[in-house]
């Protein structure tokens, strides 16, 4: 059985980070260890939510481990708490990578032309030196135009040339598979671009674009990725179905009138994703 290590907060309340991670790379077939960086009582969009940084705890569980000789096939990080904290994670990576262990890097950090409350700039910045030690990272076309200094557009201003150029520019940090997702090239359509910098490939995939946005969408996006290039899928299949599951979560979700206001209803389509192709 394939072991990924995922390192990202936990969010008590709020469908994220880990408490997505978990369910949905175990519902694919990894076993799932976590590294929590901080205990949050919500997510950071409520409200009012506490935060306890957890970094003091790194080094010990990862020495703990060190000591184990426990490996991993994929890094996988989301959501983290500080630059400090990215000086850790990038520590864990020199640690545990090498080989054939997988580092995927979802700088989580904005959406929608934002920061989150949590972060400002220079922190915007330090995700640069996550993404030059990764395999495959998945920005947002906000967190790609922070790392990469271009202008934010909006779905709507979207075009082949902006968005080809953006993935040039992330991909000179240093991946080799550059995503990013939320890219509109066709009205009405959302989806992921990739490039591949070793072949020089693009991969493009769009949905019929759902007119709402939710909470979580990302980091079920990259668990399921995840989840299933350790099932053996390609980079490009795994990004399709990724897509495909989150907008039927997000389609299920929508007709759910009892729908949470914070995230998507993944439990409920955890059963499809297992299935899908
Ligand atoms: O879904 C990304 C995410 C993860 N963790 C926390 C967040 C967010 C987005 O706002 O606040 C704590």
């Amino acid at each position: 059985m394939k072991r990924v290590l995922t390192i990202q907060d936990i969010s008590c309340l709020g469908k994220c980070s880990i408490t997505i991670a978990l369910p949905v790379i175990s519902a694919l077939g990894s076993e799932t260890v976590i590294l929590p960086t901080a205990l949050l009582s919500t997510h950071s969009i409520f409200e009012g939510f506490t935060c306890k940084d957890l970094s003091d705890q790194i080094e010990p569980i990862t020495q703990h481990w060190q000591k184990e000789g426990v490996k991993f096939n994929a890094i996988y990080t989301g959501y983290l708490g500080t630059a400090e904290q990215i000086d850790q994670v990038k520590e864990i990576i020199r640690i545990f990578g090498g080989g054939d262990t997988l580092v995927f890097i979802d700088p989580v950090m904005a959406d929608n032309g934002r920061l989150y409350p949590a972060f400002d700039m220079a922190y915007a910045k330090k995700n640069v030196q996550l993404c030059e030690a990764a395999d495959i990272i998945v920005p947002n076309i906000t967190e790609a135009s922070f790392m990469t200094d271009m202008e934010y557009r909006e779905e709507k201003d979207h075009d082949e040339a902006y968005i080809k150029e953006m993935l040039d520019r992330l991909a000179q940090l240093g991946a080799k598979v550059n995503v990013l997702t939320g890219v509109s090239l066709e009205p009405g359509k959302t989806g992921v671009m990739g490039f591949d910098r070793e072949t020089g490939d693009y991969y493009l995939y769009q949905n019929d674009k759902v007119d709402a946005t939710f909470h979580g969408t990302g980091d079920l996006f990259a668990s399921t990725c995840v989840g299933e290039i350790m099932r053996g899928r390609s980079w490009q299949d795994a990004m399709r179905i990724a897509c495909r599951y989150t907008a039927r979560t997000i389609e299920v979700t929508m007709k759910d009138p009892k729908k949470p206001w914070y995230g998507v209803n993944f439990e409920e389509t955890i059963p499809d994703l297992i299935s899908m192709r």
